[in-house]
């Protein structure tokens, strides 16, 4: 069991017993309906099931005064009406007399599941509570939120455990304020917001939820807020959000655990959020999350009030399990106004602090002291002809949207690998099927008719492994796959792939070659093949289809390409296969190239041939199998940062690829805005 489920059924208890429009969506049935489907999914039957326990007075006292954890204790004893009173001393609060005892439990669940994966029990899991917990504050309930969930588990991982660096992710689409002023003079907790904020006239309406809030004192840099100005934030937004703006500082900061406040009213469906990211979003946000801390990621249900909240449940602990994410629909073309301004603001504001962000920013950015504040609010679709295109797209009725997901059947192997050394085996994963079969001989044969590469014995034989894991991956029977190739053959066998994939049912393959791979000449530039080659000679964009890049210097300079080159190439591409090639002379480390395996799972819906070179180690086609078969890769521990050469590259291929590929379109980039 690698994730674990928090839940107690007493949790459902809290009601509302009056009339109060704000406060009637935070309803039982949010966690029935939740848990619910995660059984009729039968996902609940593949974790660890906790009982949530009752967090003590002390451990509430982590975060909240006595007087305050005394007050709610008072609750269980009040009548409706005084029960009503007390409520409305709070913003956007209601009270029952079973709030204290679920509330307890809430938080208890943040411990139990911290304490699972911190002792190695589980490597992830998701706590399932009501009431939430992130606008909660040390003396002080809101917005529905009774006890800070997240910041006392946070604390008691600080406490019990002993770690030093936490990040929490906060995807729920209210601020949670209760979190950034617990810990807004820590460094110790990396707190990282995105609400839908309307330039501060939505709830709960701070000045401080603004990108220009940092963290005071020693913690000024541990606070990254990343207001979204207008509704209807999608897929694309959120996608850019976590690549351009949290993923290059949370790898910065190395954390050890990852804890998420989990709210999924930032799905599309949602009354609050009113945005359009559809529940595969947060598959894709877990999985890239995973990459961090060793995979130690710890969810806490917050918000999340309609239809969509119990199927992006699901997608959240579908990832946590490791299993693929399903590929995003819609457009994936971030708002243009939401990103020059709200990305500005806020890498402007953490410029300061984060050596990442100082050098990919070679285009100057916007001083926080000089913005205009927007007098009018803007609505939705306000935007430029390509953008209302892509808006109107994505804009699909929810329940066939739902529809859809389900019919998309899992594959039965995950994972199999076609291997020629024999103790490769020891290092791969138990569960990893191996793949004996080989496609027909008149097949290889007819290929080596084009490539002479193939006539060998040895090259026809790993072509023929290939065709067969590629044909299974294609017809659906397994997800993803590994082989391995001579390295006389690797263009060629490259090269076949991509020509069988296209013309047996792929509609877009993306091939990253790593290593002294040319791209096959007469491959055809119709933009169904995305040719991506790391470790080329120079950094060029031959065509838009056809990228070489040199293999950064430093571990810093990689992960840039990563970040702000590879994902987003890959998910403005929307590949449905990824061929993932490693060459004799790669020259990435184990965890590198894990790291690369596990982020282009996301874009393709984990549908991954990786060919690695026949006479690599075993223990790279071990952690490979590892990261395909949807474990987490090895934490890359502390960057060091890029050089100003890798920078260059960078800059460079994102000036020449920005105008054909929107998602690497952000703030800071070589484009200067319009
Ligand atoms: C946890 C959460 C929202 C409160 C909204 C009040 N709270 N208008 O989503
Ligand atoms: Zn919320």
């Amino acid at each position: 069991m690698r994730t674990a489920l928090v839940y107690h059924e007493d949790m459902t208890a809290p009601r509302l017993l009056w009339e109060d429009p704000e406060c009637e969506i935070e309803r039982p049935e949010r966690l029935t309906a939740a848990m619910g489907l995660l059984q009729q999914r039968g996902l609940e039957q593949r974790c660890l099931r906790l009982a949530a326990r009752e967090a003590s007075e002390a451990e509430l006292g982590l975060v909240h005064s006595p007087e305050y954890v005394a007050l709610m204790r008072g609750t269980q004893a009040l009548g409706t009406e005084e029960l009503r009173a007390l409520s409305g001393q709070y913003d956007a609060v209601y009270l029952h007399p079973s709030t204290f005892h679920s509330a307890r439990l809430a938080a208890g669940a943040g411990l139990q599941l911290v304490d699972a994966v911190l002792t190695g029990a589980v490597h992830n899991g998701l706590a399932l509570v009501r009431p939430p917990g992130h606008h909660s504050q040390r003396a002080a309930a809101n917005g529905f939120c009774v006890f800070n969930n997240v910041a006392i588990a946070a604390r008691h991982a600080q406490q019990k455990h002993g770690l030093h660096r936490i990040l929490i992710v906060d995807w729920d689409i209210h601020h949670g304020q209760g979190t950034q002023y617990t810990f807004e003079d820590d460094p110790s907790v990396l707190y990282f917001s995105w609400h839908r904020y309307e330039h501060g006239r939505f709830w709960p309406y701070l000045q401080e939820s603004d990108a220009v809030a940092v963290g005071q004192g020693r913690g000024r840099g541990f606070t990254v807020n990343l207001p979204w100005n207008q509704v209807g934030m999608g897929n694309a937004d959120y996608l850019a959000a976590f690549l351009h703006v949290l993923l290059p500082l949370a790898f910065e900061f190395d954390p050890e655990l990852v804890l998420v406040s989990a709210g999924f009213d930032s799905a599309i469906g949602d009354p609050e959020g009113q945005m359009q990211a559809t529940p595969e979003c947060f598959a894709h946000l877990t999985q890239l999350l995973r990459v961090l801390a060793g995979g130690r990621v710890c969810a806490m249900l917050e918000g999340g009030y309609l239809e969509s909240l119990s199927e992006s449940v699901c997608m959240t602990v579908q990832a946590l399990l490791g299993d693929p994410a399903p590929p995003l629909s819609g457009p994936m073309v971030p708002h243009r106004r939401q990103r020059l301004k709200s990305f500005r603001m806020s890498e402007a504001s953490q410029v300061p602090h984060w050596t990442s962000l100082q050098q990919q920013d070679s285009a100057p950015v916007l001083n926080p002291s000089t913005r205009s504040p927007e007098g009018r609010p803007s609505p939705l679709l306000s935007e430029g002809p390509e953008f209302k295109a892509a808006a109107a797209q994505a804009t699909v009725a929810l329940s066939s949207l739902l529809d859809r997901l389900h019919l998309r059947p899992m594959p039965p192997v995950r994972t199999a690998v076609a291997l020629t050394s024999r103790d490769a085996a020891l290092a791969l994963p138990p569960e990893v099927t191996h793949q004996e079969g080989s496609a027909l001989k008149e097949e290889t044969q007819s290929w080596a008719s084009l490539h002479e590469a193939l006539a060998e014995d040895k090259a026809a034989s790993a072509l023929g492994k290939v065709l067969n894991l590629l044909d299974r991956i294609l017809d659906g029977q397994v997800s993803s796959g590994i082989a391995a190739t001579p390295a006389s053959a690797a263009v060629a066998i490259l090269d076949v792939a991509i020509r069988c994939g296209l013309s047996r049912g792929a509609q877009r393959i993306l091939c990253v070659a790593v290593g002294q791979l040319d791209r096959p000449s007469d491959l055809a530039d119709d933009g169904r093949n995305l040719w991506l080659n790391i470790r080329g000679k120079e950094a060029a964009a031959l065509s838009m289809f056809h990228v070489s890049m040199p293999l950064p210097g430093t571990a810093g300079g990689f992960l840039n390409f990563l970040l702000a080159l590879v994902l987003p190439l890959a998910y403005s591409f929307r590949p449905d296969l990824v061929l993932l090639a490693l060459g004799p002379d790669h020259g990435l480390q184990d965890p590198q190239a894990a790291l690369l395996a596990s982020l282009l799972r996301a874009p393709a819906g984990c549908r991954v041939l990786a060919l690695v070179d026949e006479e690599s180690t075993p223990q790279l086609a071990g952690v490979l199998a590892q990261v395909l078969h949807g474990e987490a890769p090895p934490s890359l521990g502390p960057l060091c940062v890029a050089s100003p050469e890798d920078t260059q590259a960078l800059m460079h291929l994102r000036g020449q690829l920005e105008p054909q590929w929107k998602m690497l379109q952000v703030a800071g980039s070589a484009a200067p805005p319009p």
